[in-house]
């Protein structure tokens, strides 16, 4: 089953909590998007994100799929306190290939994925030709007013990582 999942984290070491579930997948994972620094959706007050999409390829069902990404939550100690408010990591399912679901547990597509372009904008790294409600998600983020989507470069450049540091020979 060919599915789409979204990251996020805006607490912690917000990398180290996105490359933790790109590692849980590594098997599976078809492709990984950029890392892109997003100013917060929902209106509440809090520091920006990191999010991040993955394409991947799991043997599971589902419902399974969404008890895995669940479980790396749970492992990123995710406590659940305000909607839309900060979070350590949350595991989001966008897209499963030729499956829908409106169910108390799980709906997919994701039925906010239209509206985010920090959902929509890392996807279309991935994925150029994807689809979205029967819509290419390259047109609808040509009609999203900017949120302020920032893709950041490969970690190798991080200024923050030491051991990049221009003294090497
Ligand atoms: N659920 C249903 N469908 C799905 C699905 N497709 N994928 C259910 C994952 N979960 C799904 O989610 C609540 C319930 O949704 C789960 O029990 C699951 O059964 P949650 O993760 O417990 O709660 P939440 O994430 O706080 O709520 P919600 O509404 O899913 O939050 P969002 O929509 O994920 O928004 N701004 C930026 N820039 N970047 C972000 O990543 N994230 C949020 C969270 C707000 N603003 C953000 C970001
Ligand atoms: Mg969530």
């Amino acid at each position: 089953m060919r599915a789409v999942l979204s990251t996020g984290s805006n607490m912690e070491d917000s990398r180290a909590h996105l490359a933790a579930v790109v590692r849980a997948f590594e098997p599976h994972l078809i492709r990984a998007s950029s890392i892109y620094a997003t100013a917060p959706w929902g209106g509440v007050d809090q520091p920006d994100f990191l999010n991040q999409a993955l394409l991947i390829d799991v043997p599971l069902t589902p419902h399974e799929l969404l008890n895995t990404c669940q479980q790396l939550e749970r492992e990123a100690n995710r406590v659940r306190d305000v909607r839309w408010g900060p979070r350590t990591l949350d595991v989001d399912i966008v897209h499963i290939d030729g499956y829908t679901a409106d169910d108390p547990e799980l709906t997919v597509p994701h039925p906010r994925a239209h509206q985010r372009e920090f959902v929509l904008r890392p996807w279309l790294e991935i994925d150029p030709d994807a689809q979205l409600n029967g819509q290419p998600v390259r047109e609808i983020l040509h009609n999203l007013e900017p949120q302020g989507v920032r893709q950041l470069p490969a970690e190798a450049s991080d200024p923050a990582d030491p051991t990049q540091s221009e003294a090497r020979p």
